[in-house]
């Protein structure tokens, strides 16, 4: 519940120094956990006591930050800071969407020379953004597509009466893909973008999930039946990151599915989540404003950069603490990018130039690729210290596509 606060003491029992990350929550920046920056990574039997008051509400998660190969995010969940002003749902499911890596694929990822394929889906907006001489190298190739622990059939039936109105939490938990989520048979209605409310819901066939993204979105039962919720993507693997949705007597109905393309359907977009674009009224007041490059992932290389350069030498964001701040990022590379910022909620105002009509409030966004542009702005009202910010695909993370927004003073 919003308001309490709590306590999460962190043992560690695996071989691999890692911390917890309380991603999208605003906290004191030693409860940040991120190693070597807000404090010394937890080894081997070491203890750690997170003491916070979770906030804003919303739908949050934590994650370890290894930020180093072999300590992989492997320990994450969500955490849904309830808010108790807002309108209940008949039900309510939280759903984890998470994929096995293959460990051999990762360290070649790393390396720049990997041959996992891209997996997203038809009619897609990364694959619209392919150009033809695209090479990959960077991908992950998965073992195993799980939503909360398994993969279809095993997954567990959401149970629904006719007539629920229903809201689905959905976390993309994957290391390095964005998924297309739809529910066979329904419009979902979005109403949160990482937690944040939208100043307006709105209503969509499909939701697209860049990594560490969450969207809460509603529907209702009207008939009996079972249908699939399901991650859609060109690997039939994918099929597997699947539940069912059905009502009672319908235990043994084979539920509808989906097809693998997005032909026709309307995704959601931050363009449609925003309520379109406006005319841009030129640069809105900022007291700090910065602009990043974002570069790297040749083919056979271990870098991904900002502004040239790699983690820890890219340049840093400074700031005051009450001052407004943009940051405004060009994406030279072909791979489309999650940006992350630790300890803020920012809203995104532009992308690809043009301004939306309502800004979006998140913690990571999604740069597009071959030049693409993104800009979002913050109050910084935090606790003071160092927040990263970083692309939140693992390899790139890895790979240098890092730097820290620092208060002075
Ligand atoms: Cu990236």
């Amino acid at each position: 519940m919003h308001g309490q606060r709590i306590r999460a003491s962190y043992l560690n029992l695996t071989d691999v120094a890692t911390t917890v990350h309380w991603h999208g929550m605003i906290l004191p920046n030693a409860m940040d956990g991120v190693p070597y920056v807000t404090q010394a990574p937890v080894t081997k039997g070491e203890r750690f006591l997170y003491e916070f008051a979770p906030g804003p509400p919303g739908t949050r998660w934590y994650h370890d930050h290894g930020m180093m190969l072999g300590a992989l995010r492997g320990l994450f969940g969500m955490f849904i800071v309830d808010d108790p002003k807002e309108e209940r749902a008949d039900r309510e499911f939280a759903l984890v969407f998470h994929d096995v890596p293959d460990m051999a694929s990762v360290r070649a990822a790393v390396k720049g020379v990997s041959t996992a394929p891209m997996t997203d889906p038809m009619g897609s907006l990364e694959m619209a953004e392919m150009r033809p001489n695209d090479r990959m190298g960077d991908e992950v190739s998965y073992l195993a597509h799980c939503i909360n622990g398994g993969s279809y059939p095993h997954t567990q039936a959401l149970r629904v009466a006719v007539g629920d109105r229903v809201r689905l939490r959905i976390l993309n938990a994957n290391l390095t893909q964005t998924r297309y989520i739809r529910l066979a048979g329904h419009r979902l209605t979005v109403t949160h973008a990482d937690g944040n409310p939208l100043q307006k819901p709105v209503e969509v066939d499909v939701l697209r999930v860049g990594v560490a993204e969450r969207y809460d979105a509603w529907f209702t039962v009207t008939k009996p039946g079972a249908w699939l919720l399901q991650g859609i993507s060109s690997d039939p693997l994918v099929y597997e990151q699947a539940v069912v949705v059905r009502t009672a007597g319908m235990e043994g109905a084979s539920p509808h599915g989906s097809a693998e393309s997005l032909d026709g359907l309307d995704v959601l977009t931050y363009e449609k989540a925003a309520g379109g674009f406006v005319a841009n009224a030129g640069a809105q007041p900022a007291n700090v404003r910065k602009h990043f490059t974002l570069g790297g992932g040749e083919y056979g290389t271990s870098m991904w950069s900002i502004d040239g350069k790699q983690w820890p030498n890219t340049p840093k964001v400074e700031v005051h603490s009450g001052d407004r701040v943009v940051i405004a990022f060009t994406n030279k590379t072909d791979m489309e990018h999650p940006m992350h910022l630790h300890g803020h909620v920012f809203h995104i105002e532009t992308i690809n130039g043009r301004r939306l009509a309502r800004p979006l409030a998140k913690d990571v966004a999604l740069v597009p690729a071959n030049g693409g542009t993104l800009s979002w702005r913050f109050d910084a009202t935090s606790p003071p210290g160092r927040w990263l910010l970083h692309c939140h695909n693992e390899i790139h993370m890895m790979d240098g596509m890092m730097t820290e927004v620092d208060y002075a003073g």
